[in-house]
């Protein structure tokens, strides 16, 4: 069986890249509990400004979503990252084996500090060091498979570097995880900007189609979406003609189709739109109509999380432990 860890982050409300990237590989990973590993990544929402009510809601909403989307705590653990302190302890080890360079060459910092720059914010440290704290979820765990979207891969890289780095040093103690990604819709694209991903924490609303948003909300949303000119009728063709090629991979990942040989039934945009807001409306409604039980029950999730941090905790404390001792701290 091979050990899975993947993390949300609760900057935002969940959207459909959130979905077709990353969490509908989780819930088809059919799993032993302590094999399949999924944490609400609560510590990273810090890096950039935010309203503490406001983490702490979208918190239990990610999780409430996650259980909605099929996860099952039956067969998986799912945990709020601060409830397992393991985590922060690894990562000060990690930033004593990163560097100041190779954490200022992630794009997402990049992106993210200048964002905070411009709008008169301070860049937090914890934006910079943030993907160690995320090597850290990952390695405490012995994790084998990162299922993620493709905007992951290069923290997942790192994370194999600091892993490798670490048993190169000290000998070994990481496992050496790999990122798995979806063969299409890796890379959901905003659909008023098909340029840049569609991004739970970016200000413009109408081109992310969130979880939970209604049925009609979805249809206005797709049917605006931005598709490009050009001769040729509907092709894919992600460089030349990005906000076809999003609809087109959207449809695929709903109906299980190929993007390219999808593009071939179009003769224009109308009636793909039409068809992409079926395909979402209808992927979306049992996570809608489940979200809604699962919201009138606060304690049942509660009692999930708790549950999960709990054996999270016990998974990760000895391979904690053991980093420690080979860095070269004295036994507790
Ligand atoms: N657009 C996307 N397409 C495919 N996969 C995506 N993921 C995120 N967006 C897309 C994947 O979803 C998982 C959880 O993402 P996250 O919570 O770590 O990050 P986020 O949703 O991108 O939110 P952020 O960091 O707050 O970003 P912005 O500022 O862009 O909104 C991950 O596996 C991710 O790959």
């Amino acid at each position: 069986m091979t050990r899975i860890f993947s993390g949300v982050k609760p900057t935002g409300h969940l959207t459909l890249g959130n979905y077709l990237g990353a969490v509908r590989q989780w819930v088809a990973a059919d799993q032993e509990p302590d094999e399949a590993l999924f944490c609400v990544v609560d510590l990273h929402a810090l890096t950039v400004e935010h309203e503490p009510a406001r983490v702490r809601r979208l918190s239990r909403q990610a999780a409430t979503l996650l259980l909605a989307s099929g996860l099952d705590p039956r067969r998986c653990t799912l945990f709020v990252q601060s409830h397992v302190d393991e985590h922060t302890r690894l990562a000060y080890l990690l930033e004593c084996t990163a560097t100041d360079g190779e954490l200022r060459r992630m794009i997402q910092y990049r992106e993210k500090a200048a964002r905070a720059q411009a709008s008169g914010d301070g860049v937090r440290l914890s934006l910079l060091t943030y993907p160690v704290l995320m090597a850290a979820d990952i390695l405490a765990y012995g994790t084998q498979e990162v299922p993620v979207g493709e905007d992951q891969r290069q923290h997942v890289e790192l994370t194999r570097d600091l892993a490798v780095r670490f048993n190169q040093r000290y000998g070994h103690t990481f496992t050496v995880p790999k990122a798995t990604h979806p063969a299409v819709a890796a890379r959901v694209m905003d659909l008023q900007d098909p340029t840049a991903k569609m991004g739970k924490s970016h200000e413009n609303t109408a081109g992310i189609v969130y979880l939970l948003d209604e049925p009609e909300v979805v249809r206005r949303k797709v049917m605006r979406a931005v598709t490009d000119s050009g001769e040729g009728g509907v092709v894919h063709d992600r460089e030349a003609r990005p906000g076809s090629a999003n609809l087109l991979d959207v449809l695929a990942a709903c109906t299980g189709g190929d993007p390219k040989v999808l593009a071939d039934g179009y003769q224009g945009y109308g009636a793909l739109k039409r068809d992409v807001a079926d395909a979402v409306v209808e992927l979306l409604r049992p996570v809608r109509e489940r979200h809604a039980e699962l919201a009138a029950d606060p304690g049942e999730v509660e009692r999930v999380l708790r549950d999960g941090a709990g054996r999270a905790r016990a998974l990760a404390r000895p391979v904690v432990d053991r980093a420690y001792a080979a860095i070269g701290l004295l036994d507790r």
